[in-house]
């Protein structure tokens, strides 16, 4: 049983304009790997963020497409947890409320949040690297990298690469929603990845009460109002009951 301090409860239960950020740590419950986690079997050689630059892809396509269609079969079999679905409860008593997130996962959207940013795209999604064309179905041949049915170029998965803008529309809608918001939790992520790393510190800046929720202490804990270092599936349901009820 957690005890949160008394003006937290206060805050959430005024609070009206809430900004939830997440990252892969509030997958983690899920059974999806971290980015800080080693990776498994054939992918343990590399290290994700050599794998997910438009490099990587140029380089070698195929060990890339895999690799995405290794972590989409992993999303696919994963489900939400009580974390995602804390995340539910909280949008459902803040009138605004925003959830900006990091994760390729989709796991949110099923575990039924609705007003949902994702920063860094959705590996369930695949699209033309040229036109841009999204792609309902693609023959997986296993040998070659699938290709677009317009322009005959190359597919892969509608994520945002490092060394890749992040898409303007989320981005800018992430940005005021963040520099208006009262209270702005940071779940699940270790804080390094930028423009999203930004985002908190932004919110801190405007005079929000800032939040940490993370399985270890990151370069935001000592800027946080409050930090809770444990499991997101935990806390979160406890959180939500010690607000609401
Ligand atoms: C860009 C999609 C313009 C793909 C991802 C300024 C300074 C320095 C560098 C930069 C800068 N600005 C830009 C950069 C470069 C770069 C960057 O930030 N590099 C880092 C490494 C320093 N940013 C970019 O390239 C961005 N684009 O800036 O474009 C530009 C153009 C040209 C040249 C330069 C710039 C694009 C960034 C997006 C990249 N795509 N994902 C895919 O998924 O394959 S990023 C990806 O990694 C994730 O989306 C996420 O953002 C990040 C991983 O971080 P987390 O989600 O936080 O996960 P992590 O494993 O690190 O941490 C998990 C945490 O959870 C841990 O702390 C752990 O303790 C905790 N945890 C574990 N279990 C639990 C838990 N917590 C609670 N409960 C648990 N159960
Ligand atoms: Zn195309």
């Amino acid at each position: 049983m957690i005890n949160f301090p008394p003006e937290l409860i206060t805050y959430l239960k005024k609070a009206t304009r809430v900004v939830v950020l997440t990252g892969a740590g509030v997958s983690q419950e899920s059974g999806l790997s971290t980015f800080r986690d080693a990776q498994s079997g054939l992918w343990a050689q590399y290290r994700p963020e050599d794998l997910a630059t438009p490099r990587a892809f140029a380089r070698d396509p195929k060990l890339v497409w895999d690799w995405y269609a290794h972590r989409r079969e992993s999303a696919k079999g994963a489900s939400p947890n009580l974390g995602h679905y804390a995340l539910v409860e909280m949008e459902n008593r803040i009138s605004e409320f925003t959830l900006i997130t990091q994760n390729v996962d989709g796991l949110h959207r099923i575990a039924g949040s609705k007003n949902i940013l994702e920063l860094h795209g959705n590996i369930l999604n695949v699209r033309c690297s040229e036109c841009g064309m999204f792609a309902d179905n693609w023959e997986d041949d296993l040998e070659s990298v699938p290709r677009c049915e317009k322009c005959n170029a190359l597919l892969r998965p509608d994520v945002v690469w490092f060394e890749e803008s992040l898409p303007r529309e989320q981005l800018d809608a992430a940005v005021s929603a963040t520099r208006a918001c009262q209270i702005f939790f940071s779940i699940g992520t270790s804080g390094v990845v930028q423009p999203a790393a930004a985002l908190a510190h932004a919110a801190k800046a405007e005079g929000a009460v800032v939040v940490e929720v993370n399985a270890e202490p990151t370069p935001l804990t000592a800027r946080a109002d409050f930090a809770f270092h444990g499991k997101s599936g935990e806390i979160l349901p406890e959180l939500v009951k010690a607000v609401w009820g």
